[in-house]
């Protein structure tokens, strides 16, 4: 028995080092120009990190404050960095940029080249340091430090000379050097021309691809920070995605023709939100957006924080499609990372955590059409090893080819995760998913891009096997890693409207998910009326809707909507009237209003059709940002004929609307009426301008 064992071994040993040494003749693919650096695959691991808009426009309650604000209203009476560290550390974010100076020019560090610092603020007596504090902070939370430097100066005398230059690449030195580590530094190309510049309160042009002498100011950024990646338009090292609002296309370059574009000058926006499949330079997107509407803190927008299926779809759209994702906190007043953003984020992370939690690929068995040189190195299995640094690849002459992942057994799932080996370049064009059901092969997604990573969303599929084919690509593929998941749905409470006409639609985030709601002001539950269609509404109740999951039993928060009559026989009438006005008042949808062209004091008329019984208005104002018009001082009256008013039944303000713009009810004794005036004395804004997004009465 022994005897024969012995050459048996040694035909194995002999057999590996055949194998070995036929691998190791197999040539890895050659690489497929250009390659991201090593400061840019180290950026890439990060995926996801914070912004922090704090600064003067914190006080001045401003996006793009002047430059003219006195350094005595930078104040924060709270302020902690290392509060903002443990929000951003809980909620899975790697590191925090900081607006050390933004257009106005006041410095959150105390410079040694302007007065216009937190040296000559209240706060700390002026001796703080909010860049300091941050690094610190970042630092002892182990997250990564990054700065904002503005280019564009308002408050500086000399922008727009030379000399400006000068102070501006002093101010960048000061902060590569004082404040350890730095990841990333974000250079802005916003520019708007006007400013305070010391006093001259004029309009000041630049040449945006001349006037920074860019050149030299990178050069001082890899001098001091040769690890720190460089954020602008153009790059060099990431480039903006072309959009505020928290996305990038679905086919996405990490390529851009870098001298096509300057920071501030970008001919053609297409190009930043899907790279350029033949870019000469390896510039990756940045999706840059806010958890509120606006990059700086205002009270007016605690209501408009962004909800968790608006942060999902952020997440997808950005991390999920060969972006990184820096998620804006408005820091406030106080200094602190106010608790709804917090709350929100958190809700993100969590959710993030849910939807990867098992990856339904491990352990199993991957085959493919083609390997390359039929070598184990380049094998399936490398696509589910968990090491980025193995991968699948084909002969060179194949830019086609399938892998095949057998689950032994139906399986559920409804998100996949790809990742290309980029450090051989960004190669694929075009890919599918089909999925094996019953007896046969069905495709249930495809995608153009992939890159770093893509995460593809579908409908929950229960199959035996999935494909993978790449059906186009530069030159042979190279596939580090595929994940397999079944995220669970998002069960959060459902919207419920009703329009002009009286239907009501209640809709959840996810499909595949049941509603039930009650008309009766009690509370849902699964024994109540299932929701399947828009349903008729016409007379005054609360609606109550929940969300369940029926497959895990999840029960959304309960959603309440109180509705008065139906607005269905309503118009402007009197000097206003107008088929559109009616529409956008009625029309139960907050995002759309009627903004009038003529100023206060104006009178919005409303025929209701019918005689009724009313003790009250709602009025909610325009939703939009800036001066989007909105009413401060009122009067309010009833008719029966529309001709002759009487005396208000209410008059008085909507306090605080301009801060917070949500739903006012103003209630009084009832009188019967046909016709009800809305006079709109005042606007919140100095432009006099009203509008109303929604208008209702409150019937007996
Ligand atoms: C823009 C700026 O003008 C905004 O104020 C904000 O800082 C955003 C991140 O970049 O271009």
């Amino acid at each position: 028995m022994i005897s024969k064992l012995i050459p048996m071994k040694r035909y194995l040993v002999i057999f590996s080092i055949f194998l070995l040494y036929s691998c190791s003749q197999v040539q890895p693919p050659e690489p497929v120009l250009p390659l991201p650096s090593d400061r840019q695959l180290a950026w890439h691991e990060l995926e996801y990190y914070a912004f922090v808009h704090f600064n003067m426009n914190t006080f001045s309650n401003m996006e793009w404050g002047l430059g003219d604000e006195n350094p005595a209203m930078f104040n924060p009476t709270e302020l902690d960095c290392r509060q903002w560290a443990q929000v951003c550390k809980d909620a899975g974010m790697k590191g925090i940029i900081l607006t050390a100076k933004h257009h106005d020019g006041f410095c959150l560090w105390p410079s040694e080249y302007t007065e216009h610092s937190v040296k000559n603020s209240p706060w700390k007596d002026g001796e703080g340091d909010v860049v300091r504090e941050l690094a610190d902070a970042c630092r002892e939370y182990g997250l990564k430090f990054g700065v904002y430097l503005s280019p564009w100066d308002r408050n500086h005398a000399d922008y727009g000379k030379p000399e400006y230059i000068t102070y501006f690449k002093n101010q960048l030195r000061e902060l590569l050097s004082n404040y350890g580590d730095v990841f990333e530094v974000w250079f802005d190309g916003a520019n708007g021309g006007d400013g305070w510049y010391g006093g001259a309160n004029e309009i000041r042009k630049i040449d945006n691809k001349t006037y920074y002498e860019w050149e030299s100011v990178r050069a001082i950024v890899r001098e001091l920070q040769p690890n720190a990646c460089m954020f602008s338009d153009a790059g060099p090292d990431i480039r903006w995605c072309g959009t505020e609002e928290g996305w990038v296309r679905e086919t996405n370059w990490c390529l851009l023709n870098k001298d096509s574009v300057a920071p501030g000058v970008v001919p053609d926006i297409e190009w930043l939100r899907t790279g350029q499949e033949n870019g000469s330079d390896w510039i990756p997107a940045e999706v840059d957006v806010s958890i509120r509407p606006g990059w700086y803190y205002h009270p007016s927008e605690d209501h408009k924080v962004k909800t968790l299926p608006q942060l999902l779809d952020i997440y997808y759209h950005s991390v999920g499609r060969n972006a990184s994702l820096l998620i804006n906190f408005p820091v406030d007043k106080r200094g602190l990372i106010h608790e709804k953003d917090a709350e929100q984020i958190m809700k993100l992370a969590d959710a993030i955590k849910t939807d990867f939690a098992r990856n339904l690929v491990d352990g199993l068995t991957v085959s493919a059409t083609n390997t390359r040189g039929n070598s184990t190195n380049y094998k399936a299995q490398n696509t589910i090893d968990g090491s980025p640094e193995s991968y699948w690849s084909t002969d060179d002459d194949v830019k086609s080819a399938s892998i095949a992942f057998d689950f032994g057994k139906p399986t559920e799932f409804n998100r996949f995760l790809i990742q290309e080996n980029i450090r051989l370049g960004q190669r694929v064009k075009s890919f599918s998913l089909e999925a094996f059901i019953g007896d046969g092969w069905q495709e249930i997604a495809n995608g153009t891009t992939i890159g770093r990573k893509r995460i593809l969303r579908f409908p929950n599929v229960t199959a035996s096997k999935l494909r993978l084919t790449i059906l186009d690509s530069k030159a042979c593929p190279t596939i580090s890693n595929v994940s397999i998941y079944l995220a669970p749905k998002v069960v959060v409470e459902p919207q419920i409207r009703r329009n002009k006409a009286g239907m009501v639609t209640i809709q959840g985030f996810d499909s595949g998910l049941e509603i039930y709601y009650t008309l009766d002001g009690t509370n849902p539950t699964t024994q109540s009326l299932k929701y399947s269609e828009p349903f008729l509404l016409n007379q005054k109740a609360t609606v109550k809707a929940i969300v369940v999951d029926a497959t895990t039993g999840g029960q959304s928060l309960i959603a309440t909507s109180n509705f008065d009559v139906s607005k269905n026989n309503w118009k402007v009438s009197g000097k206003l009237e107008s088929a559109k006005a009616s529409e956008l008042m009625f029309d139960g949808d907050p995002e759309t209003a009627w903004t009038l062209s003529e100023k206060t004091p104006v009178d919005f008329i409303v025929d209701l059709g019918e005689k009724m019984e009313i003790e009250g208005f709602t009025y909610l104002p325009n939703q939009g940002r800036g001066n989007p018009g909105i009413i401060y001082k009122y009067e309010f009256y009833v008719s029966s004929d529309g001709k002759r008013w009487g005396r208000a039944v209410s008059t008085g303000e909507f306090s605080n609307i301009k801060n917070n713009p949500v739903v006012q009810e103003k209630k009084f004794k009832a009188v019967s009426g046909k016709y009800v005036k809305l006079r709109a004395i005042s606007a919140a804004e100095d432009n006099r301008r009203v509008g109303i997004a929604e208008f209702g009465i409150i019937t007996q």
